[in-house]
C-alpha cells in the first residue's frame, strides 16, 4: 500500500524537512483587510510579525475544500491512501474540511487524523507518520500509532497579551476566570481540543520553568522524547531556553519551532511554550 502524508501549514514544519519526508502541506490564510496570504508561500512567520506592527490585526481562514479535493484528486493518480494530519479539530474547521472532502473523491483512502494540537506538535506527528510511510506500513496501522502517541503527547504555552485569544474566540473558559487572569501569565494548554487555562503564574520565568519541570514529570517514566520550544518572534529567547533545557534534559532532542502567521494571529508576539511526545519504538 502506498500512503501519502498530507498536513496543514499550522505544522509549521521546515519545507527542507517536508521535502525530506515527501509530506505535502496545505496552508491555511491570515487576512489582512482585503489581502489573503497563504501562510509559509506568500508570508513567513518573521514577515508577519513585521505586517502586524503597522497594519491592522489580521483574521485567518482554513484552507477551501476545493483545495483538499483537488489534492486528494492529485495523490489519487501514484497513492492508495493519504494520511492528513490537522490542527485541533476544537480551534479550528480545518480537520472537519479534510473528512468532508475525503467524501466527494475517489480512488483513494482518505484517513484524516485530529492532533488535537497545532504548530510543530503537530508536525511531530506528520513526520513520524511520513517515516513510517516510506516504510511501507499501511495506513490504518500508522492511524493506530499516532493515537498511541497522543497519550504521551503534552504541550503548554503562555501568551504576553490574552486579548488575541479573547478576540479570534479561541479560549476556552467562563468570562469572570479569564477577567482573572488578566493580571497574570497564565500557563494555557489543550484539553478535550480546545484552550483553556492550566494555571494562573505571575511571571514569565515561572511560567517557563514550570513546564520545563512539567517535561521532566514525563521524562521521568522513562522512554525517549522528542521537544520543541516554540516562540512567536523571539527566536533568541527560544535558543536560550532550549539550550538550558538540552543541560538539564540530555536524553530529550529539542528542536525550536515557531508560532507562525495564523497562530501568531491568535496567540499575539512574545508567546512562547513547548510541546513534547514519546518516539514511538520501531
Ligand atoms: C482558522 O482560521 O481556522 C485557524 C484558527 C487557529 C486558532 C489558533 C488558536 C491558538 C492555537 C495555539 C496552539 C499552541 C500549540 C502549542
Amino acid at each position: 500500500m502506498r500512503t501519502a502524508v498530507v498536513t496543514d501549514s499550522t505544522a509549521y514544519i521546515p519545507k527542507d524537512i517536508r521535502n525530506k519526508w515527501n509530506i505535502h502541506m496545505i496552508p491555511l490564510q491570515v487576512i489582512f483587510g482585503n489581502e489573503v496570504y497563504y501562510e509559509e508561500i506568500d508570508i513567513t512567520w518573521s514577515q508577519f510579525y513585521e505586517e502586524v506592527k503597522t497594519k491592522d490585526l489580521p483574521t485567518t481562514s482554513q484552507p477551501p475544500i476545493g483545495q483538499f479535493v483537488e489534492l486528494f484528486e492529485k495523490l489519487s493518480k501514484d497513492y492508495d491512501a493519504v494520511i492528513c494530519v490537522h490542527l485541533s479539530s476544537g480551534i479550528s474547521g480545518t480537520f472537519q474540511g479534510a473528512n468532508t472532502a475525503s467524501t466527494m473523491v475517489e480512488g483513494i483512502a482518505v484517513y484524516p487524523f485530529d492532533s488535537e494540537i497545532s504548530c510543530m506538535v503537530q508536525g511531530f506527528y506528520a513526520i513520524e507518520a511520513a517515516k513510517l510511510a516510506s516504510q511501507g506500513v499501511d495506513a490504518n496501522t500508522i492511524m493506530a500509532r499516532l493515537d498511541e502517541l497522543k497519550q504521551t503527547t503534552r504541550a503548554y504555552f503562555m501568551v504576553d497579551d490574552l486579548m488575541h485569544l479573547q478576540r479570534g474566540g479561541r479560549l476556552s473558559s467562563a468570562q469572570a476566570f479569564i477577567g482573572s487572569l488578566l493580571k497574570v501569565k497564565p500557563l494555557l494548554h489543550f484539553e478535550n481540543k480546545v484552550i483553556v487555562p492550566f494555571e494562573k503564574i505571575r511571571t514569565r520565568k515561572k511560567a517557563m520553568n514550570r513546564i520545563a519541570d512539567l517535561l521532566g514529570e514525563d521524562v521521568s517514566s522513562g522512554g525517549e522524547y522528542q521537544a520543541v520550544v516554540i516562540h512567536a518572534n523571539r527566536e533568541e529567547e527560544a535558543k536560550e531556553w532550549r539550550n538550558e533545557l538540552a543541560a538539564r534534559y540530555p536524553n530529550v532532542e529539542f528542536t525550536i519551532g515557531y508560532f507562525g502567521a495564523v497562530i501568531g494571529t491568535h496567540l499575539g508576539e512574545g508567546s512562547m511554550g513547548m510541546g513534547w511526545m514519546k518516539r514511538l519504538d520501531r
